[in-house]
């Protein structure tokens, strides 16, 4: 997968070279880009903002750099990327979107600073490529940029070949299968004992069947505790006894 970041903070992106990520770029399993937005400025200050039509608070970014560094990015590319816009006000970026971000050779983002960026961008290239804004969670960042980070680990962790483990992304909270809906439950390796609290002895028996059990009992607890939300969401039919007597 390609992943092309324009930014004016370009410094912010170098824990992509780290851990997972990192050594997804190192295998060429993902080819990040990041690029410096101030380099299709023309003035001296390198301006990328100015005041807000209608009046208001703060700073919008500037249509013209963003038009002329995507324009750039993009090229004449016959399939382009798809342009994800992050933003508190955008759709919530889920597991969902991460899965489906994940089937695509090429992500194109524009991450804003300031109150965001003139939206006659997002008019442009809609016409030309698909536009997500998109946004992380219901609390407001100082930029886009550590959303970034947070939606390419997301999705980077989900390519083929980037996690050791292939089944490892299979029983995350989240992910679709028998555990569905519900969070993971709590992990546990040795000693067995330590400062005096043991392990859960079932996890010790053996018994694979009886394991199973105890784990699906744990995350439905676990989600009923933490996101009684998701736990009022699940599907009746996927319940048995057992589950409405945890
Ligand atoms: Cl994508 N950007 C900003 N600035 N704040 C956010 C967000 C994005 N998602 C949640 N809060």
């Amino acid at each position: 997968m390609r992943v092309d970041i324009v930014t004016i903070f370009p410094e912010y992106f170098a824990p992509l070279d780290v851990s997972l990520i990192g050594k997804a770029r190192a295998k060429g399993l993902l080819d990040i880009r990041v690029h410096q937005l101030r380099d299709w400025t023309h003035d001296i200050h390198r301006t990328v903002d100015d005041t807000p039509y209608g009046g208001g608070p703060g700073m919008v970014m500037k249509p013209e750099p963003w038009g002329e560094a995507l324009d750039a990015v993009v090229g004449d590319a016959a399939t382009p990327p798809r342009l994800i816009v992050p933003t508190p006000s955008g759709r919530p970026f889920t597991q969902e979107t991460a899965l489906e971000y994940a089937k695509e050779p090429w992500l194109l983002f524009a991450p804003a600073r300031y109150e965001g960026i003139d939206s006659r961008v997002m008019a442009e290239y809609g016409s030309r490529l698909r536009v997500d804004e998109v946004g992380i969670g219901d609390y407001v960042l100082a930029g886009g940029e550590a959303a970034v980070l947070v939606i390419v680990e997301a999705v980077g962790r989900l390519l083929p070949g980037v996690l050791g483990n292939a089944h490892s992304a299979s029983d995350d909270s989240f992910a679709p299968g028998a555990m569905s809906g519900l969070l993971e439950g709590p992990v546990y390796t040795k000693p067995p004992v330590w400062r005096g609290h043991e392990v859960p002895p079932i996890l010790l028996s053996g018994n694979h069947g009886a394991i199973a059990r105890w784990r699906r009992d744990e995350a439905l607890r676990r989600t009923v505790a933490n996101r009684p939300e998701l736990a009022e969401r699940l599907d009746p039919r996927a319940l048995d006894k057992h589950d409405h007597e945890v």
